[in-house]
């Protein structure tokens, strides 16, 4: 089994071992990309990014260093929550396209050796699926498909059964006129829950997955998997009331009460072995490279590691390391920096593979959550930690949010409750058009309008201009993939830390090969750091040479150091290479 030869790799890289290091499997020291495909390349100019326009746009990913993609959904969808309220799991929205236009993005990648991943969407369906339908009219087969529940009187009113929230602001549970019961929903109204406890469901979406990996799909990005399994119904069918939390005084608010019994159910993980599985015998039969899941959960660690797998059952290889989006912000210091990282290491199980994950299409843009003055840092940072980088389609280039009014938003979260706070709810200032050149709409559709607006400083910040400025972030990005690929980024030992509150370390060594040490200057005043590196790190030869610098730095590629005397400059990072093998 594949994991038993990750063991050995990752045995030498946490306690250095003297053992041979075992051919990786591909996605172990990949670099990924998250692509939101509203936004990344329109083909047709309606303003709205679609599948011919991805396929366009693989070159660009090769030229970046990407080994493998995964897309937000492109699946039918009324498109209540841009696509993650799936009407039919085999179809492609007319709206990204056709599946022949599928088939041939598929192509292309396989020829150009990048691989990709569907993203799955296992919690609900849209209220537009045909199996809801059939479900709200009790079709036999599919009546018990989704969460149903009549309600409960109170003084001869009906009532929702309980008072659990959902995530886009009010009750759970919608009634439905047609059914004359309620069924529950975590997101939107229009995103039923399915019902995961019917074996059906189970059988389902398993053929869900056959028929994506039959059309020659990677693997899958699994969404929102902590939200899967609700606890089970009592006796008497009914569900109990979530305790209140103390953190909010609106019973419509999703904080309004502790979700003990919606969230990070025991069964979640035992799921995902399943998929696994059923992975497994579709390679057991039609051979090819490993297929992969990546897991999305916001759970603590112990239940994230569960996701990895059991002793006796295999997991996701990938649940999303989501620590540094989670407990970083621009104030954070580099001994949190160390902690936050070096907690995944310690939590991970033997044999297992890390992943670094500081951005998606949920969350602020890197770029605005950390100052543009950190693009590279998180760039440089996620590309020379050991294991698999997740870079978010725009983060290569530092795109920033963009301002929307209240009139052009259009996410769910943000458009369910009330205009104030609406920013702060809102996730489609990260969702704006990516920027590939100074001409009109940079050069992201040739229509004249854009789902949602472009950014202002597209003629600027583009890929075209970009690719011409010796040490832009595109240019950054690209050189660190180079480094990657070398022995000691691929397959060394790791160490990471602090040197003092300003500067963190990241110590890469392989025997017979050259050390790496990326330093990066977080401080958050802008101060010169200077350090001697022996004091921090054991066995270092006298003179380190500069192989990665940014548009901080004075010194230039090539040029030596010292190592008992480094010197930073504000917000410089940069990675050093030891003058010798060791
Ligand atoms: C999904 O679409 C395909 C192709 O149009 C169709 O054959 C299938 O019946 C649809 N499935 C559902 C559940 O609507
Ligand atoms: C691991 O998961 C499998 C599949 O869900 C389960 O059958 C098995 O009992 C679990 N093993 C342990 C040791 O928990
Ligand atoms: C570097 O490490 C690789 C293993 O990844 C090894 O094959 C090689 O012999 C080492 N030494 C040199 C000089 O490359
Ligand atoms: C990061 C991510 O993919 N979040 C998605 C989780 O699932 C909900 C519902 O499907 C989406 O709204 C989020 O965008
Ligand atoms: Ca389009
Ligand atoms: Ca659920």
């Amino acid at each position: 089994m594949a994991t038993r030869a990750l063991m050995v790799v990752t045995l030498l890289a946490f306690c250095g071992c003297a053992l041979t290091v075992a051919a990786k499997s591909w996605w172990e020291t990949a670099s990924f990309y998250q692509i939101y495909p509203r936004s990344f390349k329109d083909s047709d100019g309606d303003g709205v990014g679609d599948l011919n326009g991805v396929t366009s746009m693989l070159p660009y990913l090769k030229e970046i260093g990407i080994t493998g993609a995964w897309l937000s959904p492109f699946l039918k969808s009324p498109m209540a929550d841009f696509g993650y309220d799936v009407s039919n799991f085999t179809d492609v929205d007319p709206l990204f396209g056709t599946m022949e236009d599928f088939e041939r993005l598929l192509a292309k990648a396989k020829e150009l050796d990048i691989k990709i991943l569907l993203d799955f969407v296992p919690n609900h369906s849209s209220d537009e699926c045909e199996w809801f339908i059939k479900s709200a009219a009790r079709d036999p087969v599919y009546k018990d498909y989704y969460m149903w529940h009549p309600g409960k009187l109170v003084d001869g009113k009906r009532q929702p059964p309980n008072n659990w929230i959902s995530l886009f602001y009010g009750s759970a549970w919608q009634w439905h006129e047609g059914r004359q019961e309620y069924y529950f929903h975590q997101f939107d109204k229009k995103q039923p829950d399915f019902n995961f406890r019917n074996p059906a469901v189970r059988e389902a979406m398993n053929n869900v997955l056959r028929f994506w990996l039959e059309k020659g799909v990677d693997g899958f990005r699994i969404d929102a998997i902590h939200h899967v399994f609700e606890i089970e119904a009592d006796e008497d069918g009914n569900y109990a009331d979530e305790p209140v939390s103390g953190w909010s005084n609106d019973p419509l608010n999703y904080g309004y009460v502790r979700h003990i019994y919606t969230i990070d159910q025991w069964e979640n993980p035992h799921l995902v072995y399943e998929w696994r599985q059923v992975l497994e015998d579709y390679r057991a039969e039609h051979g090819g490279d490993e297929r992969i899941l990546m897991i999305e959960a916001w759970s603590a660690l112990d239940i994230m590691m569960q996701y990895y797998g059991n002793e006796t059952a295999e997991g996701g290889q990938i649940p999303f390391n989501f620590q540094l989006i989670s407990y970083l912000d621009r104030n954070s210091d580099a001994y949190l920096y160390a902690e936050v990282i070096n907690r995944w290491f310690q939590y991970m199980p033997t044999g297992r593979t890390p992943n670094w994950v500081i951005g998606n299409h949920d969350k602020s843009r890197v770029a605005t959550r950390f100052g543009v003055e950190r693009i590279d840092l998180f760039n440089i940072l996620l590309l020379t930690l050991p294991g698999c980088s997740i870079t978010y389609n725009g983060d290569e280039i530092g795109m920033t949010d963009v301002w929307i009014s209240w009139e052009d938003t259009v996410d769910p979260q943000a458009c369910n409750s009330a205009q104030e706070g609406y920013e702060w709810r809102s996730r489609d200032p990260a969702r704006t058009p990516h920027q590939w050149s100074d001409t009109a709409n940079a050069g992201f559709t040739t229509g004249q309008k854009t789902w949602l607006p472009i950014s202002e400083d597209y003629k600027l910040v583009n890929v075209k201009r970009q690719r011409s400025v010796a040490l832009s972030h595109l240019n950054v990005f690209k050189n660190l993939q180079q480094l990657r690929k070398t022995a000691t980024l691929q397959d060394g030992e790791t160490e990471v830390k602090a040197l003092n509150n300003n500067v963190l370390a990241v110590k890469r060594s392989l025997r017979e090969n050259y050390t790496y040490i990326t330093l990066l200057n977080i401080n958050i005043f802008d101060r010169i750091q200077n350090f001697n590196l022996h004091e921090h790190f054991a066995d270092l030869p006298a003179e380190f040479e500069y192989v990665l610098i940014t548009d901080r730095s004075i010194k230039r590629k090539g040029d030596k150091t010292p190592t008992s005397s480094v010197t930073l400059m504000p917000h410089e990072s940069i990675v050093l290479r030891s003058s010798v093998r060791v």
